[in-house]
């Protein structure tokens, strides 16, 4: 495809670029092979044609269909007054509408902002007043919440916003169905732009936004497309929400678009449906965070559903214990492939041709050869293998800064532009990586991310909080939980009254915390930070299973 013809990249404000040196070489090594999403779903809708691209509860598409409704629908965004690198909050559950809408602003050079269905009025209305989003997509309904009002409240806060745009009953607002035109001349989009935003899990008081290139992501999902060895007769079950990093291209949706393969959606990760579609569908590859996997495991036993079909299951997003591992083949009949991603960039995986230990034991290796790692000491020297250390890691996927964040990429990237993970992890000899911890300030519950800066700030708001501190708890299921130590003013608040105040503030539910513990004080280190440290032993040890 062309080099000579792209058009040239104009970085948009706030984006940090890769040094020329490194983007030559990540061309050089054919890793970016300038194309954007939009030629690139038309190059699978000449080759694909007729073979079907994404199923979902109420419609199939074929390639060729989701291609034109692509283009047709981006006519319409563009008649709607919609421009190249405006920003679209895009909030969709697993439909197939999300695919239209995502290659619709890729093909029209507008720009998506991938917030998840969880996420309620706090995170919307902040990614709507950041990006300054001129519109917000979302369903009607789904899971029983109305997004339309709470669309209504983001329109309130958030003025920018001058669309919201429904799939499904619009309500007051615009049915996105209607706005499905005669394709029309496009603006054109260089592949060295910015294409989309992935959200941060985050550690700080507010999400961060990662910009991600058409070059480098879609580099991203054609190597792990290579790795999982898909091809077109993949069948792959998006049944973790389909805007997450891991269900999109580890290599998730569009790794198995890339290669010609069918995208089935999910409208929850349940055995019940997820089952009814692998049997339905043939379903070979899906991808589930740890307490999933344990759920299916489970439901597995005795199911009616026939899944013989399934080839791979892939887990990640929080560490997989070896026990629940050693598990899936015997269950499933299928192989395990461990996946230890970030949305900021870095993916690696077991490969299939790993020993047995290596894909129970470790969360595998990075898909590029360019992908430098570093495991290093509290003073970035590098520790010996086998030894754990905090993960840091630059490439070809890999940002090197996040959107109009100056002040925290100080500290997010080293000078030469490793992006600190925040991850602790230990290197094998074989070059796999084991996660033995986290120094980021965060909670992973079961996948889903809590940053404790956040959270804090919000019981803080509350008049009878006079301090908290957010820590993890562990948890059979889940792996951690969220614990948070209040120290009352004089009255304190009772725990239904603080958990309800929360939810007014339009919290994502995930991140509401599931225990709460009024204190004196908060201990301190001996710098007068918070020690978490004692907090966490503290919780763990008045939770932990007494005696015998
Ligand atoms: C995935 O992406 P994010 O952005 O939601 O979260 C990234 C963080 C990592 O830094 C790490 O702390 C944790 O999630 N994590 C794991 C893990 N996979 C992710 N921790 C232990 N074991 C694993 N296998 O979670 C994500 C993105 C792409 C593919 C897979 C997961």
């Amino acid at each position: 495809m062309r080099a000579d013809a792209s058009p040239e990249t104009q970085p948009i404000e706030g984006f940090t670029p890769w040094p020329a040196e490194f983007a030559e070489r990540y061309r050089k090594a054919g890793y970016w092979l300038g194309e954007t999403f939009g030629e690139w779903l038309r190059a699978r809708a000449e080759r694909f044609g007729d073979r079907t691209a994404v199923v979902g509860e109420k419609r199939r598409l074929r390639y060729r269909e989701l291609d034109a409704r692509a283009s047709q629908l981006a006519a319409g965004l563009l008649g709607l007054g919609i421009r190249p690198r405006d920003r679209v909050v895009v909030q969709l559950p697993n439909v197939v509408e999300f695919f239209e809408v995502c290659f619709a602003l890729f093909r029209l050079g507008a720009l998506p902002v991938l917030a998840l269905p969880a996420h309620r009025r706090s995170e919307i209305s902040y990614f709507c007043q950041f990006t300054e989003a001129v519109a917000y997509v979302i369903a009607d309904k789904d899971g029983g919440f109305d997004y339309r009002t709470l669309a209504g409240e983001i329109r309130a806060e958030a003025p920018t916003v001058k669309h919201v745009l429904v799939a499904g009953e619009p309500g007051p607002f615009t049915a996105l169905e209607s706005l499905y035109g005669e394709p029309a001349p496009l603006p054109e989009t260089a592949p060295g732009d910015v294409a989309f935003f992935q959200l941060s899990g985050g550690s700080t008081g507010v999400p961060k936004l990662i910009p991600r290139t058409h070059d480098d992501y879609l580099y991203s999902v054609r190597a792990s497309a290579e790795i999982c060895a898909l091809d077109a007769d993949s069948v792959f079950l998006a049944a973790l929400p389909a805007a997450h990093n891991f269900t999109l291209s580890s290599p998730g949706s569009l790794g198995v678009l890339d290669a010609g393969g069918r995208v089935v959606l999910s409208r929850r990760p349940s055995p019940d449906e997820a089952f009814l579609w692998i049997e339905k569908e043939r379903v070979t590859v899906t991808a589930v965070v740890p307490p999933l996997c344990a759920v299916w495991l489970e439901a597995a036993r005795n199911t009616r559903y026939d899944l013989s079909s399934l080839r791979l299951l892939q887990v990640g997003g929080s560490k997989l214990s070896a026990e629940v591992a050693r598990r899936v083949r015997g269950t499933f009949g299928c192989t395990l492939q461990q996946v230890f991603g970030m949305a900021e960039g870095l993916v690696n995986y077991t490969r299939f041709d790993d020993p047995e230990d290596v894909i129970i034991e470790t969360q595998g290796r990075p898909i590029s050869p360019d992908d430098e790692v570093r495991v290093v000491d509290d003073d970035d020297r590098d520790v010996e293998v086998g030894e754990v250390g905090h993960l840091l890691t630059r490439g070809p996927y890999t940002i090197r800064g996040y959107y109009k964040a100056a002040a925290h990429n100080e500290k997010a990237f080293t000078r030469d532009g490793f992006y600190r993970t925040g991850d602790l992890v230990r290197r094998t000899a074989s070059g796999h990586l084991v996660v033995e911890g986290r120094a980021k300030d965060q909670i992973n519950r079961g996948g889903e991310k809590i940053a404790a800066e956040e959270i804090e700030n919000h019981v803080l708001a509350h008049p009878a909080v006079r301090d908290a501190a957010l820590v993890a708890m562990p948890d059979a299921f889940l792996g951690e939980r969220s614990c948070v130590f209040v120290v009352p003013r004089e009255q304190p608040p009772a725990a239904r009254e603080l958990t309800a105040f929360l939810r007014a503030r339009g919290l994502a539910p995930y991140k509401i915390p599931d225990r709460i513990e009024l204190i004196d004080d908060l201990p301190k280190t001996s710098v007068g930070k918070v020690d978490k440290k004692a907090l966490r032993r503290w919780i763990a040890d008045k939770i932990a299973p007494k005696g015998q």
